[in-house]
């Protein structure tokens, strides 16, 4: 009779002491990423958003004022100097990653990846990424199919909110607990779609590729470590709605998704998102084990309709759009790399949660133990 008033009482206790905990984790979380205002805007913590969508448009039109980003030309060549020459305000250290593609009978391309670094002194690194070349071709177009495209949301809008990013994040570098690593990657957007390649043999996210095989150059990995790759591609068009793409790492998108949500963008980062499968930067990422996100969208059958057009341009860019991707990002590295707070997107194998309980229940088995084995002694 008493042993089984023992046990009852036991699994009372975990199951409260769980409860307890659960919620103690969900509460913490949620309460430290809504604050509002009396208006009801929101602030992160203390921390006002500062992202300017403007400023990110704007981006944007510079880039297409160089013409066809399109590697082997001079304006690819000219927007890689204005990339290199924006990114180098805002960072510590700017690296140019060199490197030649040069197909079967074909003349060598010279393509360059951009990594512009914040904060180099931490060991955590955040890498945020675009693709900065445009398409030579407009495969999906009723006309002119072999010209290339002006690429303002696939490949500008990426790269106009990272160095937007970057100066916000500049702000904020004495309570940033990381290096974030601003890459611009070259090469992503000649691969083979409807019949016709950008440039005759290529694979998509060669750049990409090509920086992944020689990572080892770009930081020490006996002391640094690459802790998550957040990819932005096509983050500017109108009714913009992300999807989730298969590779996409689980805490990163609840994360990502979970503070878009919290901010009013649930349109853009849904609940129930679309899953695709799609070929893009974020891939050789994921294959030597970083955990990635893609930020883009469905762009084979969504709203947004321009892909690999020529009507890809600036009429087809919502500022909006790019401020929502802006200022999730930016409160993701708020949220997540703030000097002194310990919340964490990647619980990891064992959460916070799932350690407390089991060391209670260890300690109740323990107790119930020895109280039973004394009580047995003193009968015996
Ligand atoms: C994604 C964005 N891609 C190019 N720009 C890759 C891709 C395009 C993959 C078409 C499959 C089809
Ligand atoms: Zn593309």
């Amino acid at each position: 009779m008493i042993k089984i008033n023992k046990v009852v009482l036991l699994s009372r206790c975990v199951l409260v002491l769980f409860l307890i905990f659960s919620l103690y984790d969900n509460l913490f979380i949620v309460s430290s990423l809504t604050p509002s205002d009396s208006n009801g805007s929101v602030y992160l913590q203390e921390n006002a958003l500062l992202f300017n969508e403007t400023a990110a448009y704007n981006h944007i039109e510079s880039q297409l004022d160089f013409g066809f980003r399109v590697p082997g030309t001079s304006d690819h060549f000219n927007c890689s100097k204005w990339i290199n020459d924006q990114i180098s305000i805002h960072v510590d250290e700017t690296i140019q990653h060199n490197f030649t593609i040069q197909k079967e009978n074909q003349s060598s391309y010279s393509c360059q990846n951009i990594l512009g670094k914040l904060n180099t002194e931490k060991d955590n690194i955040v890498i945020l990424a675009s693709h900065w070349d445009s398409r030579n071709v407009a495969e999906k177009d009723y006309f002119n199919q072999s010209l290339p495209i002006p690429g303002a949301n696939d490949g500008a809008s990426g790269v106009g909110v990272l160095i937007e990013l970057a100066r916000v994040l500049k702000l904020y570098q004495e309570y940033l607990d990381c290096e974030v690593w601003f890459l611009f990657l070259d090469a992503e957007d000649q691969g083979y779609s409807g019949g016709m390649y950008g440039l005759e043999g290529w694979n998509w996210a060669e750049g990409a590729m090509n920086f992944t095989e020689n990572i080892d150059d770009f930081y020490n990995s006996q002391q640094e470590e690459i802790e998550c790759f957040i990819l932005l591609d096509m983050v500017g068009g109108f009714d913009l709605e992300f999807i989730q793409e298969s590779r996409t790492n689980n805490d990163l998108h609840k994360a990502i998704f979970g503070l878009g949500q919290n901010l009013g963008y649930s349109v853009a980062f849904p609940e129930n998102p679309k899953k695709m499968s799609i070929t893009d930067d974020h891939v050789a990422f994921d294959e030597i084990g970083i955990p990635v996100i893609d930020l883009t969208i469905d762009f084979i059958a969504g709203n947004w309709t321009f892909h690999h057009t020529h009507s890809d341009n600036l009429s087809n860019i919502d500022t909006k759009n790019l401020k929502i991707t802006g200022q999730t990002i930016e409160a993701f590295i708020k949220t997540y790399y703030a000097e002194g707070d310990n919340l964490q997107w990647n619980e990891g194998f064992f959460s916070n949660t799932f350690i407390v309980m089991s060391v209670i229940v260890f300690v109740l088995v323990a107790v119930f133990t020895v109280n039973f084995l004394r009580t047995k002694r003193r009968k015996s």
